[in-house]
């Protein structure tokens, strides 16, 4: 055999033998998330992910780094958005500064129910999707949190007792709530929460029972007054440029997957709410209702930020306010 049909010989083969390749091109996406693996919106992406891989047969292979252990929490939208991942987790409310729609799920019993909270996200689903559009992202789905509720160390009757004491915030608004009750705010994302209340950096911070069981909060905090104050919302975020790499029919599952994934998150949420309650009890933590003091105090807190949300978020606030209660 001459050199040139050997090496024509040897090309044919190679051409037969990547052709099943070709046709089975996987594209792997990695997703960064927050929260550790054992939340429920962490099982959630797991299963999301899981769903994809069958509905494409293994052409996309999405990967979760749960636990903040590829990007932190608040670098996981700018991650999305430069195509570092192709898709990601984000905590919305940890953006209000950015743009003060990111922020409505955190401001105090605007929305506090489960019932109020998807009123709240249907009205702002138009605004997130056209904002991440601009960003060149997509909105594939958001979940809630169970509502929050205020973890301490020593009892409190009013929002009075709260004064100096070190708490422990994860957004813009948690901070504020700080500042409007006299507390001494501390940023600290969920991944560092256990560290920072073994090292005595906080003794209190207002989040979920979810949270509250993640980071086992009953080892250092024993008084949880359930306020249900509101229901911040996690969003899964696509990078739009890898989304339309995909062909049509694994775009399509994406978009399935999420849609079931979101159904399946608000109803995981509902469930892990009453869960982590009796669980947190069954650790030694006082799950109290707040007193009517307490509750006054932290309305007043909540109609404090609302208006200053309003007047920061302009026309397009009170028209996502007006939507909402319509
Ligand atoms: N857990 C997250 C955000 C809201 C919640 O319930 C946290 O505490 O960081």
């Amino acid at each position: 055999m001459s050199l040139t049909r050997r090496s024509l010989a040897a090309a044919a083969l190679f051409t037969l033998a990547a052709a099943p390749l070709a046709a089975f091109a996987q594209t792997k996406w990695d997703l960064p998330a927050a929260y550790p693996a054992t939340n429920f919106h962490s099982e959630n992406l797991a299963q999301f992910a899981a769903d994809v891989d069958k509905a494409t047969a293994g052409k996309l292979k999405i990967t979760v780094h749960a636990n903040a252990s590829l990007f932190k929490a608040p670098e996981i939208k700018r991650a999305v958005q430069g195509g570092q991942a192709q898709i990601g987790e984000i905590l919305l409310v940890n953006y209000q500064n950015e743009w003060q729609i990111f922020g409505a799920d955190g401001l105090p019993f605007l929305a506090d129910s489960y019932d109020e909270s998807m009123k709240l996200y249907k009205a702002q689903k138009p605004l997130l999707e056209k904002k991440l559009g601009e960003q060149g992202m997509m909105l594939l789905y958001a979940v809630a949190w169970p509502p929050q509720g205020i973890y301490v160390k020593k009892p409190i009757a009013a929002a009075a007792d709260l004064k100096g004491v070190k708490w422990r915030a994860y957004s813009p608004a948690t901070a504020r709530i700080a500042e409007l009750v006299g507390a001494q705010p501390v940023t600290v994302q969920a991944a560092e929460l256990s560290q920072a209340m073994a090292t005595g950096v906080i003794e209190s911070y207002m989040s979920s029972g979810a949270t509250g069981y993640d980071t086992k909060t009953y080892e250092h905090l024993k008084y949880y007054y359930d306020t249900q104050a509101w229901l911040p919302k996690n969003a899964v975020i696509v990078n739009k440029a890898a989304f339309d790499a995909l062909d049509k029919p694994t775009q399509a599952a994406v978009l399935k997957a999420g849609a079931e994934a979101e159904a399946r998150g608000w109803a995981a949420s509902r469930k892990v709410n009453t869960d982590t309650m009796e669980k947190l009890r069954a650790n030694g933590m006082q799950v109290l209702p707040p007193s009517a003091a307490l509750k006054g105090d932290m309305k007043k807190v909540g109609d404090v930020m609302l208006k200053e949300w309003l007047d920061k978020a302009g026309a397009e606030g009170q028209a996502l306010v007006d939507a909402y209660r319509k």
